[in-house]
């Protein structure tokens, strides 16, 4: 397996209830290294454009006013296999659906409010990262 590069969101519900820490200790216990993190506020542009490929979808106006809602902490995770290894780690969408142990389902109050963003392939990884990181802040 090859060493990969993987984005990720810790989502408003899960800073705001300060679960920040034992997301990351999941992470770091299965091997992946954080190698950027900033807290951040997104701008309603930023949602708009992060999740562009959902924009026809039913549910892209509550999705965007949940990412806006509060801070979010966004981090660009190092590992072997690291996308897919961040979506296992992470579980399913709805958190109903999540396998014990994941993020998801340990944390996630719904399938909007679910704790986490992961990246899904190799390209939106490399897009992902790009819109919220600048080489100089990724520190591997
Ligand atoms: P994932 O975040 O697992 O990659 P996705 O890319 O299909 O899932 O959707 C992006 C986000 O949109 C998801 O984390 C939460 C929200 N979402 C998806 N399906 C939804 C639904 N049926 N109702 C409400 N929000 C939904
Ligand atoms: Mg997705």
């Amino acid at each position: 397996m090859a060493l990969e590069r993987t984005f990720s969101i810790i989502k408003p519900d899960a800073v705001r209830r300060n679960l920040i820490g034992k997301i990351v200790a999941k992470f770091e216990e299965a091997g992946l290294r954080p190698i950027a993190m900033k807290k951040i506020h997104m701008t309603r542009a930023q949602a708009e454009g992060f999740y562009a490929v959902h924009k026809e979808r039913p549910f892209f106006g509550e999705l965007v006013e949940q990412m806006i809602a509060s801070p979010v902490v966004v981090q660009v995770l190092e590992g072997e296999g690291a996308i897919l290894k961040n979506r296992e780690i992470m579980g399913a969408t709805n958190p109903a659906n999540a396998a014990e142990g994941t993020i998801r389902k340990e944390f996630a109050l719904s399938v909007g409010e679910n704790s986490v963003h992961g990246s899904d392939a190799p390209e939106t990884a490399a897009e992902e990262i790009k819109f919220f990181f600048s080489d100089d802040e990724i520190v591997g």
